[in-house]
């Protein structure tokens, strides 16, 4: 897919125009927000990922198709970064989800193997309280051992969403092909 790098902000008057409707990842620091958005484009290059949590500092987006921009949101949760620091991090995310018009969709992105954690929890409950739209992503999912283990954290992790989790592995990037159905359904839904 034919995807480019628009800008990075550090502040709400850098983001770009609202011209496209906007897709978020979402989710805490080093699960896998940068991997899976490279996945669903197809270009594992194209934007950065690390394995050192909190490398996403700015909010990324990404000119995809034409048709969306995808917005690479900084993780939450890592406790390394100083207070100060995820403060700002926090203002930005909450500044970008309160107020951007045209964000349609919100990927909350959970490692399979933890499930939901306290602070996704905080979030789904913010995103609820505002009307924000969300999938739950249910990502390494390669990190399972087994079908049982599959089973049990898809069964958790089920158990605090309304919506089915989508599983997905970067590595391979399994579960990208479900991802864009699930991307193509709600557009249908909202024309
Ligand atoms: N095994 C496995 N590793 C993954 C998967 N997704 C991401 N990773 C690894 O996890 C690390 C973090 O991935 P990123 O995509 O940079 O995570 P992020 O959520 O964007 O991280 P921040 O920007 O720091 O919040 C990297 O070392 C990735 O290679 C996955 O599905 N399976
Ligand atoms: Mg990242």
């Amino acid at each position: 897919m034919d995807a480019q790098f628009v800008v990075s902000a550090a502040r709400p008057d850098q983001f770009p125009a609202e011209s496209l409707p906007e897709i978020a990842f979402l989710g805490r620091s080093n699960v896998g927000k940068s991997s899976l958005l490279n996945c669903l484009i197809g270009n594992e290059k194209l934007a950065f990922t690390s394995a050192t949590p909190g490398r996403t500092q700015l909010i990324n987006f990404y000119r995809v198709g034409g048709q969306f921009h995808f917005v690479d949101l900084p993780g939450y949760g890592y406790a390394r970064v100083p207070k100060d620091v995820a403060f700002q991090w926090k203002r930005l995310i909450e500044q970008y989800l309160l107020h951007r018009r045209s964000l349609e969709l919100c990927f909350l992105i959970l490692d399979a193997r933890r499930g939901w954690m306290e602070q996704d929890l905080e979030l789904k409950q913010w995103l609820e309280f505002h009307n924000r739209r969300y999938l739950v992503i249910a990502t390494k999912t390669d990190k399972l051992k087994g079908q049982k283990e599959q089973r049990l954290q898809t069964a958790a992790i089920r158990s605090h969403s309304d919506s089915e989790p989508l599983p997905f592995s970067a590595p391979t990037c399994r579960g990208v092909r479900e991802i864009w159905q699930a991307i193509s359904k709600i557009q249908t839904q909202q024309q």
